[in-house]
């Protein structure tokens, strides 16, 4: 059978389920740390793994890059690669060459784009795209889609919509089924319901084993992507997991956890721990500032993780000073612990039935801004 999700209890809109994959069950609500490139930046599979973390995500774009899809198959696939033994989740590439290209051309059948690595050029359709997720052996393949750039016309969102939902018809033709494997459609529409409800049918009219939320988290600002969500998550099919892309602070993942998503992933804890931001359970802290300098206390006293039950505060400000590599190692470690942590604490709560007791308690932490 293709990969599943079941459903342990909803308390309100919030879902806890468990998805079943060929590398492993994983606990939602999930965050999925980003490791674009066969890496999370900065630290070992053994580490994300020690952090709760059971899935990761890749990146088509990158890996067919550098080293090459085609060699990543040849060396056992990207699990055996980067000695990750859990599932793997990769985006289609659409995204990223949107993002990280200047040079790229765009019609009915695909994208040619010049790499942002050697400027060579190269092309991904939807097949491509399919065939590079399954030589990459990701358990989850995502179609290949356009994120509609914000803000859009209705008339140009619609367009770039109805391309996203050709080629995903194309991607469900082109995706071999295997056991504990799935294709996840992607809702786009940008900020019209209309759009978005489209999309929606489309999407469960030709039917994915689980269904993303894209385009959103792209300018549009919170409330207009809680908005959004309000208008699209109740349409999703009930028994499908649901993924918001590339999403977002912990105050966004409270917000859509209660509006029914089950996954998520994006670069922030992976990213501001490199540049020495913390998420903590009392707000955000920057440990370049001086006033960190003497202080021998612990990062987050409620952490349990090396950065905070080894180090004081003032350790890890001298190495991000000193832009040692350990800073950002350390850092990374405790921001995907505390990231786990919070999506435990939800999944508990759902399951419990006092969700939004706790996504209160959580909230008012992230209201108040910098520690
Ligand atoms: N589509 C794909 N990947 C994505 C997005 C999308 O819309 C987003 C939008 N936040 C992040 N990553 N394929
Ligand atoms: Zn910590």
């Amino acid at each position: 059978m293709t990969l599943r999700w079941s459903l342990t209890t909803t308390d309100g809109a919030a879902r806890a389920g468990t998805l079943h994959t060929a590398h492993g069950e994983v606990p939602t609500p999930v965050f999925m740390p980003v490791g674009t490139a066969g890496t999370v930046k900065a630290m070992t599979a053994d580490a994300v793994r020690s952090t709760g973390a059971r899935m990761v995500l890749g990146n088509t774009y990158h890996l067919m890059l550098r080293p090459g899809a085609e060699r990543v198959a040849r060396l056992g696939g990207l699990h055996r690669l980067m000695d990750w033994r859990g599932p793997i989740l990769t985006d289609s590439g659409g995204f990223q060459v949107m993002s990280l290209t200047d040079l790229r051309k765009m019609d009915a059948d695909g994208v040619t784009f010049r790499s942002h690595v050697d400027g060579s050029y190269h092309r991904l359709t939807p097949e491509r795209s399919v065939e590079i997720q399954h030589l990459l052996g990701a358990d989850v393949t995502m179609c290949f889609d356009e994120c509609t750039p914000f803000p859009a016309t209705h008339a140009q969102a619609a367009d770039s919509m109805r391309l996203s939902m050709r080629w995903a018809a194309r991607c469900r033709e082109a995706f071999v089924p295997r056991d504990g494997h799935g294709l996840f459609g992607i809702v786009q529409g940008s900020t019209f319901d209309d759009l978005r409800a489209e999309s929606v049918a489309a999407l469960s009219g030709i039917g994915f084993e689980g269904y993303a939320i894209g385009g959103l988290a792209v300018g549009e600002g919170q409330s207009e992507m809680f908005r959004v969500l309000d208008a699209t998550t109740p349409l999703l099919p009930e028994d499908a997991p649901r993924y918001l892309m590339g999403v977002g602070t912990p105050a966004d993942l409270i917000g859509a956890v209660r509006r029914g998503v089950d996954m998520f992933d994006c670069v922030i804890p992976t990213r501001s721990g490199r540049t020495g931001r913390a998420y903590t359970s009392r707000g955000v802290l920057n440990l370049r500032n001086a006033r960190h300098a003497e202080d021998p206390s612990p990062l987050d006293p409620d952490c349990d993780c090396p950065a905070c039950t080894r180090h004081s505060r003032a350790y890890l400000h001298h190495l991000i000073k000193a832009e040692e590599m350990l800073g950002p190692m350390l850092l990374t470690w405790h921001n995907i612990r505390y990231y786990q942590t919070l999506m435990a604490r939800l999944r508990r709560a759902i399951v419990e039935g006092r969700f939004e007791a706790e996504a209160a308690a959580i909230e008012a932490v992230w209201a108040e801004g910098e520690a």
